[in-house]
């Protein structure tokens, strides 16, 4: 029998067992992870600390290992499976904040692009901030997001892109819809690893988030400065 099958989760430390997470994500073992978001949360950790010291982290891990080589796609495939089981049980805890509605998103990946945990993680926490959000999914075309934005009431335009080949296809989008002047109708907000403040600017975004919880401070920052000018 290995170390690794003689180790009960519930007997470690909060930071053992926060270790142990990274080395489970990294292994893809989704199931002790479950366990290990479920015994913290029952010790009395907030979601959002799971979320960002755990499961994050973990990820953050993972990707140094795949960007040297030494971790392949079908691993990473089972890393990401693991940490959305994980982020399965902490949707429903973030959500359930309270918070009056504060707006509406709709967010996608970019054509071309089918990463998807960061986009699934800023839509958890708009949710739990209290954004009504539809989520397009990964590769998305223009004219996905232009539909959606068109046949509903959105305020909110977000996008991901996590490859240095797709992140150009969010200038395609804001230039559609300078296009069909309907731009200026929203607040446009791009995140993913590869891009930068300068980048979001570059293309006409209104902000770039460096994480979901600058997503959600911007957007908020957004629409109160819509209701202001709508109050004014
Ligand atoms: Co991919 N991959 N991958 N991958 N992958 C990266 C992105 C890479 C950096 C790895 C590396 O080399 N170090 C690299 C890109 C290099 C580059 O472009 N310069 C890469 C590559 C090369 C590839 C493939 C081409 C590999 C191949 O096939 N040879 C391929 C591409 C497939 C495609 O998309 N067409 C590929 C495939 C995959 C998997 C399928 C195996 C898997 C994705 C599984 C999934 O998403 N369901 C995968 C993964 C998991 C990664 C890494 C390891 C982790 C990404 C992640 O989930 N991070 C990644 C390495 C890395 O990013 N360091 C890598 C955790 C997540 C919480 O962070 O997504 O950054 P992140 O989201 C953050 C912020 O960026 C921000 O908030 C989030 C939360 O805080 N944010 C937003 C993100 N979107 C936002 C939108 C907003 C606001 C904020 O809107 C308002």
């Amino acid at each position: 029998m290995s170390d690794e099958q003689d180790i009960i989760l519930s007997e470690l430390s909060d930071e053992e067992l926060t270790l142990q997470m990274h080395d489970d994500l990294y292994d893809g073992m989704k199931e002790e992870i479950e366990e290990s978001v479920n015994i913290l949360l029952s010790r009395g950790w907030m979601p959002y600390d799971v979320l960002t010291k755990a499961l994050v982290e973990g990820m953050r891990i993972v990707g140094i290992d795949f960007r040297d080589g030494i971790l392949f796609v079908p691993e990473v495939l089972l890393a990401a499976n693991a940490m959305k089981g994980g982020m399965a049980i902490l949707k429903p805890l973030l959500a359930e904040t309270g918070a009056p509605r504060l707006g509406n998103m709709v967010i996608g990946t970019v054509k071309g692009d089918i990463h998807d945990i960061g986009k699934n993680l800023v839509t958890m926490m708009m949710e739990g901030a209290g954004f009504e959000v539809k989520d397009l999914g990964i590769n998305n075309p223009v004219e996905n997001y232009l539909d959606e934005l068109e046949n509903g009431e959105y305020d909110i335009l977000g996008m991901s892109a996590l490859l240095t080949t797709t992140m150009p296809y969010m200038k395609v989008v804001i230039d559609t819809m300078v296009e069909k002047g309907m731009r200026e109708d929203y607040v446009v907000l791009v995140g993913g690893a590869p891009l930068n403040e300068e980048f979001g600017k570059a293309i006409g975004a209104d902000a770039y988030c460096r994480d979901a919880a600058v997503a959600v401070e911007t957007a908020k920052e957004y629409m109160a400065k819509k209701h202001n000018q709508l109050g004014a």
